[in-house]
């Protein structure tokens, strides 16, 4: 399977990141590139398809202030990253808001998702290597692998947050189903809901969304992911969130995936996005499952048993000196 990697995506480089109420380490860093680089051998480096694949999935509005939001910060004579600290929890509308604080909480959900001065390039550069690896499969290949870097799956239509600024997997889905190579389905199998990609789909028939994740009553994102959500109007019944308890094992695991395997069987998916997070393994150290190593390539194994073409879409992962084999274990599992 192909793998695809832009360097620009290293770029995105915050200097440190709010966490029960103090500073720590940036856990999204780019050392996590290296690990991965590390154990996946060779890459292909995406081509530039510009901004329309993004524009199907993103607002324009939003794309522009991400864009400029960095140079805006400084602009208003900030140093360092850019972060919001005020949200409309009632009433979110668009507004013409002069001020880069109000423009960060218009579209940013929290306080824990640093913008930089290289997060733009990274994160369009992010796009362009699930983009590429998107044309990889559309040209006739059974599936390929997407190194992306931020994540996306946090990512709305118009907003930002989990680290997550431009939805990858949502972008290839989209890309996906204007080919129309669709029905799609996309599994999420990150550590943590992948709420972005939900809400983006959440009324549509024609994508269907299925989450395995910790329980969102204890973990982040808290808002979304809870098993009542199951999509509304033509996405009535496309939605399939599996929230489950901190310090679940394979055997708490394995039944969910079957579930949400089976539901993609019978949605009838024609093309499968995997959100691909190491985030559940048992060591990392900001989430609460425990999946081994040899785990990671059983979620590869079981998937692969749709027998669907595929792109893999990285998301989470922060045991940096794990990943690369985590990831490496996945890959290895889904193309056996
Ligand atoms: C992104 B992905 C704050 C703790 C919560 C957000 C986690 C985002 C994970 N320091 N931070 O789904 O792996
Ligand atoms: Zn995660």
């Amino acid at each position: 399977m192909k793998r695809f990697f832009s360097e620009f995506q290293t770029l995105h480089a915050p200097l440190r990141e709010l966490n029960n109420g103090e500073w720590m380490e940036f856990a999204e860093s780019p050392a996590r590139v290296a690990s991965m680089l590390d154990a996946l051998g060779p890459v292909e480096t995406p081509t530039d398809h510009g901004l329309e694949s993004i524009h199907a999935v993103h607002d324009t509005d939003y794309v522009e202030f991400l864009e400029s939001a960095h140079a805006d910060w400084l602009e208003a004579g900030r140093e360092g990253d850019a972060i919001g600290y005020a949200f409309p929890a009632v009433h979110r509308r668009k507004l013409d808001l002069a001020r880069i604080d109000g423009r960060l909480g218009a579209y940013g959900f929290d306080a824990a998702t640093p913008i930089a001065s290289g997060t733009w390039k990274a994160a369009y550069w992010g796009a362009q290597t699930a983009l590429s690896a998107f044309d990889e499969v559309a040209n006739g290949d059974t599936m390929a692998f997407a190194l992306c870097r931020p994540p996306g799956h946090h990512s709305g239509r118009d907003y930002f947050g989990g680290y997550c600024f431009l939805n990858n997997a949502a972008i290839v889905a989209q890309a996906a189903a204007t080919r129309g190579l669709g029905p799609v389905a996309i599994l999420d199998v990150d550590y943590h809901h992948g709420n972005g990609t939900q809400d983006i789909f959440y009324e549509r028939g024609d994508v269907f969304f299925a989450s395995i994740h910790a329980d969102p009553a204890m973990d982040y994102p808290y808002f979304w992911g809870h098993a009542d959500e199951v999509g509304a109007v033509e996405g009535e019944g496309a939605t399939f969130n599996q929230p489950l308890p901190r310090g679940t094992t394979w055997e708490g695991y394995a039944p969910a995936l079957d579930r949400a395997l089976d539901r993609i069987a019978r949605f009838g998916a024609k093309f499968l996005v995997i959100s691909y997070g190491a985030d559940t393994f048992e060591a990392d150290p900001i989430s609460h499952l425990k999946l081994t190593t040899q785990d990671m390539g059983r979620i590869g194994e079981r998937i692969a048993t749709l027998a669907l073409p595929s792109v893999t879409v990285m998301e989470g992962g922060y045991n940096i000196e794990a990943l690369g084999r985590n990831v490496d274990a996945f890959i290895n599992g889904l193309t056996r």
